[in-house]
C-alpha cells in the first residue's frame, strides 16, 4: 500500500549507470524507462536521467535512473552524482574488451562515492553482436563473482534482458530494506512495467521526498579540458 501523503508509491530507489563511453548505458535506460532504441545516440554530456515505476512484491517502486557520461573527461564530475544511489548497473561492451577491463574501476569509484555496499549488477551489453562478441558468458561471470556481483547480458538494440537486469538490482536493493522474512509471499515473482513516468515530467520529482530536488532531464557538467575531444574510449 501507498504511503498515505498524496504519493503513488512505496519506495524511490536511485541507481546510476556507469561503464565506459559508448557501451550502450543510455540506450539501457532508453530502452528501459520508453522502450525505444536509438543507433544515433550522442554520448551523454554530463547526466541525464529518468524514472520507471516497478512492482516488486506488490510494492510500487519508483526507480530514477541516472545515466553517467562514460567519457574520460568527465571522470572528475561525475563521481559526485553516485552519491546517495542505492544500486548501480556497471555496463560494458561484450565487444570490448578494454570496456570489460575498465569495469573494476568503474565499481570502486562507485564504491568510493556511496556509503555503505550497495547491490551492483554487471552487465555486459551488445549481446546480439553474436560474431564480434570478445568476452566470454565464463570471463564475466568469474568477475562478477570476485566482485560479489550478478552478471547479466543484455542487448538494448534487441530488449533481451534490459528489463531483468533492472528488475533484478531493484528486487535485491528492496530485500535489503525489506527482508524477506518480513513478507508474506517469499515466491511472489516481480513483475514490471506499470508505468513509466516521463523523465521530462518536472512534476515526478516534487514528489521525491529521499533523492535531491533536480529539474530537468539533462546536468550538463563544465569541464576543465578546454581543448580535449570527445573520446569514445573513455575510462574512469
Ligand atoms: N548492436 C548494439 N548496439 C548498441 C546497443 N546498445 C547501444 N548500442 C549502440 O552503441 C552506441 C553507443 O550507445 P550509447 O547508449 O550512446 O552509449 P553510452 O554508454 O551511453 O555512451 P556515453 O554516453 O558516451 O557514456 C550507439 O550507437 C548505440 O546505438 C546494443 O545493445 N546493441
Ligand atoms: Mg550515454
Amino acid at each position: 500500500m501507498s504511503r498515505n501523503t498524496g504519493v503513488d508509491y512505496d519506495f524511490i530507489f536511485k541507481l546510476v549507470l556507469t561503464g565506459d563511453s559508448s557501451v550502450g548505458k543510455s540506450n539501457l535506460l532508453l530502452r528501459f524507462t520508453r522502450n525505444e532504441f536509438r543507433l544515433d545516440t550522442q554520448s551523454t554530456i554530463g547526466v541525464e536521467f529518468a524514472y520507471k515505476q516497478l512492482n516488486i512484491d506488490g510494492r510500487k517502486i519508483k526507480t530514477q535512473v541516472w545515466d553517467t557520461a562514460g567519457q574520460e573527461r568527465f571522470k572528475t564530475v561525475i563521481p559526485q552524482f553516485y552519491r546517495g544511489s542505492e544500486g548501480a548497473l556497471c555496463v560494458f561492451d561484450l565487444t570490448k574488451p578494454d570496456s570489460f577491463d575498465h569495469i573494476v574501476s568503474w565499481i570502486e569509484e562507485v564504491q568510493r562515492h556511496t556509503s555503505t555496499e550497495i547491490p551492483m549488477i554487471l552487465v555486459g551489453n551488445k549481446s546480439d553482436l553474436v560474431e564480434q562478441r570478445k568476452i566470454s558468458k565464463d570471463q564475466a561471470m568469474m568477475l562478477a563473482k570476485q566482485q560479489n556481483m550478478s552478471y547479466m547480458e543484455t542487448s538494448a538494440m534487441n530488449s533481451t534482458n534490459v528489463e531483468q537486469a533492472f528488475t533484478t538490482l531493484v528486487t535485491a536493493i528492496y530485500y535489503r530494506k525489506v527482508p524477506k522474512s518480513s513478507t508474506e509471499d517469499h515466491t511472489r515473482t516481480a513483475t514490471t512495467a506499470i508505468a513509466t513516468i516521463d523523465s521530462s515530467n518536472n512534476n515526478s520529482s516534487k514528489n521525491n521526498d529521499t533523492l535531491p530536488d533536480t529539474s530537468g532531464v539533462t546536468i550538463k557538467v563544465e569541464h576543465s579540458v578546454k581543448s580535449q575531444q570527445a573520446k569514445k574510449s573513455g575510462c574512469c
